[in-house]
């Protein structure tokens, strides 16, 4: 019997999704997605929030197959905390096709560091979503952003959009790239030229070092998969037109904490010509962006 048992009102990720219609162009990148466990392998953090099922490694690269993608981002997901062993055995079993956004605390080595860059890390991730986190990462974040810097990673922010106002002035005085998960969280019953939105627009506007994951539909939707998640869709739009170069997608499975319902993954792919109508759009989207930010090396 494991040593884990997934939270009771955790949602297995969908089994069989559906073969997408949209068919991405050859070397396409899911940039972001998880790796859980699985938990006897690679044991969950004491201080996590959630417990989920597992996800391995090999699951990922069957959906990858499934979906007509070449590549993944794995972005560490906070039930792992900062042990990042399940991120690095991916990678290192990915054949150069995963690289991977790391948590690390600011105690981490230089050593350490370099060990992850080795093994195919590019980023860090810091997470402002407060129901995942005991404290929100303001001195760690900082510390670890001047660190990083001579090895060419960016930081990875997880924030709620009710939070930006706040985070505004810490967000932009960091030095390095910088990407947004999931647009960050606009609540999409809002206009998208309301006040909410616009102050992530103007996030991505006046900080060119700023890129948004046009991610997580399934998340942020209020209408709900049988609405086909397009109330999402004007937001994602309008920042992929506006920032064609600065945009990455992701199918964010396992899908963590999601409760409404498991989305099928193969339609979340199928609404990626709906968010970058152009086929110049989609290739940017889906290969030249993550291939220069994680790839480059
Ligand atoms: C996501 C979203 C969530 C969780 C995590 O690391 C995580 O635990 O990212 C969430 O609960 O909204 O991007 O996977």
């Amino acid at each position: 019997m494991s040593q884990f048992t997934p939270d009771a009102d955790w949602l297995h990720w969908h089994q069989s999704p559906s073969v997408p219609g949209y068919q991405a162009p050859a070397g396409a990148v899911d940039a972001h997605c998880h790796v859980f466990g699985p938990g006897d392998a690679f044991p969950f953090a004491p201080e996590r929030k959630y417990t989920p099922c597992g996800a391995s490694k090999d699951q990922l690269w069957a959906l990858r197959d499934h979906l007509g993608f070449s590549r993944n981002v794995i972005v560490q997901a906070t039930c792992h905390g900062a042990d990042n062993r399940a991120l690095v055995d991916a990678l290192n079993h990915s054949n150069g096709l995963a690289r991977g956004v790391a948590t690390v605390k600011a105690s981490v080595t230089d050593e350490e560091l370099n060990a992850l860059h080795a093994a195919g890390v590019r980023g860090v991730r810091f997470n402002f979503v407060k129901r995942l986190v005991d404290a929100l990462p303001f001195d760690d974040l900082t510390l670890i952003a001047n660190r990083i810097k001579r090895l060419g990673w960016h930081i990875v922010i997880y924030f709620e959009a009710a939070e930006l106002p706040d985070l505004y002035d810490f967000f932009t005085s960091l030095p390095t790239t910088v990407v947004v998960d999931h647009m960050g969280r606009p609540d999409v019953t809002q206009p998208v030229d309301g006040e909410q939105f616009g102050l992530f627009l103007k996030l991505l506007e006046e900080n060119p070092n700023f890129w948004s994951k046009v991610s997580c539909p399934e998340r942020l939707s209020v209408s709900g998969p049988t609405g086909g998640y397009l109330d999402v869709v004007p937001f994602a739009r309008t920042v992929v037109e506006r920032f064609p170069d600065r945009v990455l997608w992701g199918t964010d499975w396992p899908h963590p904490n999601m409760k409404s319902h498991m989305p099928d993954d193969g339609k979340l792919v199928d609404m990626i010509p709906l968010i970058a109508p152009t086929e110049a759009l989609q290739q940017k989207l889906l290969i030249d962006n993550p291939m220069r930010l994680y790839w480059a090396d």
